[in-house]
């Protein structure tokens, strides 16, 4: 199954690719990679993180003191569970911290909302996940030795049992957890997230309706419940229930706003129930918003329910406060660098030989180190006939669904020059589609590669009837119809999405493919792209795990991908989705590489989508910052935000930044 960071790097080695027998025996092979990666590190055993229990005494941050003697909150021991999250100080390189100090982000996103649950984002860059906990966790499993990768690491789900058949799942919620404003978290709050937001297709829950195996919920007592799958299931299926699809919401708070509950709300105005001019949102994560100065800054402030501790006892997180400034993300790695911020996932390769060269100095408040290839771009073309707007639009979705056309337009990609466009040196490989090099299902054998080839490009749209009737320079569709000009939405505030799509559109009028580039701001594009609305999108989705963002990349459940929502699945769609049904049913490491080579098949022979180029990243994160530990990797399991596992991290009194808001919290 996972492999470690160890043969990891064995396989991103310079390697030449392998044939498999009986597979692509013809294909085009994927060229040599290097790899950039310099992440050492120990791994550890799964309990080694944390675990759960009661302590003898709890101890809280100082500033809450004065709030509890004010009877304001309640004392530390009745906010916390019966049996909190324990962090072991043997997994800490740093050891337990120190209480107090600021935590500074920057982040090119903004607060679309908080309902979460019905698929709103909150900023990304961490933030999302400053708010959200989930019933599993995935981030920290970047650390785990090979043999305990037996699945996601408990969180707000303490531990699960499956009955004989493997049909149902038993959850049992951690007890006495509490919301911010002081409510019981209970199973109320998981049946409300599922039925009332996944499986209510009417909500853009980030999990899509019945792609959690079509499971039925019941409800046990408060504390525990049960899915009931239509077939047999495994751990890996849990995968599903950690960051950004399985966090239940405060079910007390958005119920009277959902019209199943209320008979005067309506889906639009469900969603928008939590708007992000209004602080606090109610949460379970470590801190809670409660300024939100449009595009400049979110400030938020320790959530005195939070429920996890140090073995010492101390309530987590150490950090009062934590800033959000709403800026750009190239300007994220420009502030790490300068140590204005604490953190950045450097991933604009614009910026990295110069980040590099800062970060060597040893007065550089940050190091980089370079993980393996996980970050990749892909022109998605929509495959979903029923939502074509008009005819013109309908005839170039059954032309996208031709997968001569698909593969034309990967083979009229120079691949090699939009790597040199993002970054001159060894920082890009080609990306075809299916899983980035970094994971650790990639298998290079298996992945057909479409090398740069304008004559192979043309001889597969000639074949498909779709030359230029009107020798304007632009093929028109089959049949003499309209010119093909491909309307394709980016991202206009991220350099390496608009580099990568102006090379596109010169790589595909070559031969005779117009792309009508659209720019937009990141959170109209983020719900375009998860709601399907859109002709042709180009953007980053790493693929690293088929359990992660399901609906971004597989044919899950009926509306899943978003790129083909319609359910009109193409022959090798069908066989897709049985491949990745299969893997989330298994836990046997043989069978899921073996399914996981399939699907690198499948998608890369048919060109699923286009892939571009993909690149490694390189974590910063600010030195005074304490326990964020060596090696971490900006994107495993998770991005490293949830990895370096925030809630303890910490900073010495001395090196602490002010406070904007000390000795508060948020008030309800
Ligand atoms: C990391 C991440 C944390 C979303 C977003 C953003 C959205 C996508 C993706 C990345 C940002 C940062 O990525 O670029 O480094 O901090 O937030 O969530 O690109 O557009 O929809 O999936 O996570
Ligand atoms: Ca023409």
């Amino acid at each position: 199954m996972v492999r470690s960071m160890k043969t990891m790097k064995r396989a991103l080695a310079v390697s030449t690719a392998i044939v498999a027998s009986g597979t692509l025996a013809t294909a085009d092979q994927m060229p040599p990679e290097t790899s950039l990666s310099g992440l050492e590190y120990e791994l550890i055993g799964r309990g080694d993180i944390y675990s759960y229990g009661s302590l003898d005494s709890y101890n809280q941050a100082p500033m809450l003191d004065a709030l509890v003697e004010s009877g304001a909150l309640p004392p530390v021991n009745e906010r916390l569970p019966a049996e909190p999250i324990i962090f072991k100080s043997g997994a800490m390189v740093d050891g337990i911290g120190e209480y107090g100090g600021v935590f500074r982000h920057v982040i090119g996103g903004r607060p679309e909302g908080w309902n979460w649950m019905a698929g709103q984002h909150q900023g990304w860059g961490g933030i999302n996940m400053a708010m959200q906990e989930c019933l599993v966790r995935q981030g920290p499993r970047w650390q785990v030795k090979a043999e305990e990768q037996t699945g996601p690491l408990p969180n707000l789900a303490q531990s699960w049992t499956w009955n004989v058949d493997s049909t149902e799942l038993t959850v049992n919620l951690m007890q006495g957890v509490k919301w911010s404003d002081g409510d019981d978290f209970d199973v109320e709050d998981v049946r409300f997230w599922y039925e009332d937001n996944v499986q209510d297709e009417n909500v853009a829950s980030r999990m899509a309706k019945d792609s959690f195996g079509a499971a039925n919920f019941e409800v046990i007592d408060d504390y525990t419940f049960k899915f009931v799958f239509q077939s047999p299931q495994a751990e890996t299926i849990v995968e599903n229930l950690a960051y950004i699809q399985g966090c239940p919401g405060p079910s007390h708070i958005l119920k009277d706003a959902h019209p199943t509950y209320n008979s005067d709300a309506t889906y639009d105005s469900y969603t928008q129930a939590l708007p992000n001019d209004v602080v606090p949102p109610v949460v379970l994560g470590a801190w809670v918003p409660v300024v939100h100065r449009p595009d400049e800054l979110v400030i938020m402030r320790r959530n005195p329910y939070y429920f996890k501790v140090d073995e010492a006892g101390n309530q987590l997180p150490y950090f009062n406060e934590m800033h959000f400034r709403l800026s750009t993300w190239g300007d994220r790695t420009a502030q790490a660098v300068a140590g204005t911020g604490d953190f950045s996932n450097m991933e604009d390769p614009g910026n990295y030989v110069e980040a590099l060269k800062q970060s060597q100095d040893e007065n550089s408040p940050v190091r980089a180190n370079f993980g393996p290839r996980v970050l990749s771009w892909r022109l998605m073309l929509n495959l979903d006939p029923a939502s074509a707007e008009d005819d013109t639009d309908r005839a170039m979705r059954d032309l996208f669904r031709e997968t001569d056309f698909r593969l034309a337009l990967s083979h009229a990609l120079d691949r090699d020059a939009i790597g040199q466009a993002l970054a001159r040196g060894p920082f890009a490989y080609p990306y075809v589609a299916g899983f980035s090099t970094g994971s650790p299902y990639y298998d290079a054998g298996s992945s057909d590669f479409q090398p740069f080839d304008q004559d192979r490009a043309n001889a597969l749209l000639d074949g498909l009837g779709a030359t230029d009737t009107d020798g304007d320079g632009v093929r028109n569709l089959p049949g003499g119809g309209e010119n093909i000009v491909i309307t394709v939405l980016h991202d206009g505030g991220a350099n390496a999405d608009r580099k990568q799509a102006e090379a596109v559109a010169s790589q595909l009028e070559e031969v005779g493919i117009r792309m009508n580039l659209r720019s937009l701001d990141q959170t109209t594009m983020d719900t375009n792209r998860t709601s399907g609305q859109y002709q042709a999108l180009f953007a980053r989705l790493p693929v690293i795990l088929p359990t992660r963002e399901v609906c971004e990349t597989f044919p899950a459940g009926a509306n899943c991908p978003f790129f083909n929502r319609g359910g009109n699945r193409l022959p090798f769609e069908a066989e897709l989705a049985s491949a990745y049904d299969a893997f989330v049913a298994s836990s046997d490491a043989a069978e899921q590489a073996e399914l996981a080579k399939q699907m690198q098949r499948l998608m890369t022979e048919n060109a699923y989508y286009i892939g571009t180029v993909q690149i490694p990243a390189a974590l910063l994160v600010n030195k005074r910052i304490r326990n964020a530990h060596p090696g971490t990797p900006v994107f495993m399991y998770e991005w490293a935000e949830d990895s370096v596992i925030r809630e303890r991290l910490w900073t010495p009194a001395a090196e602490q930044e002010e406070e904007v808001l000390p000795g508060t919290v948020a008030e309800y």
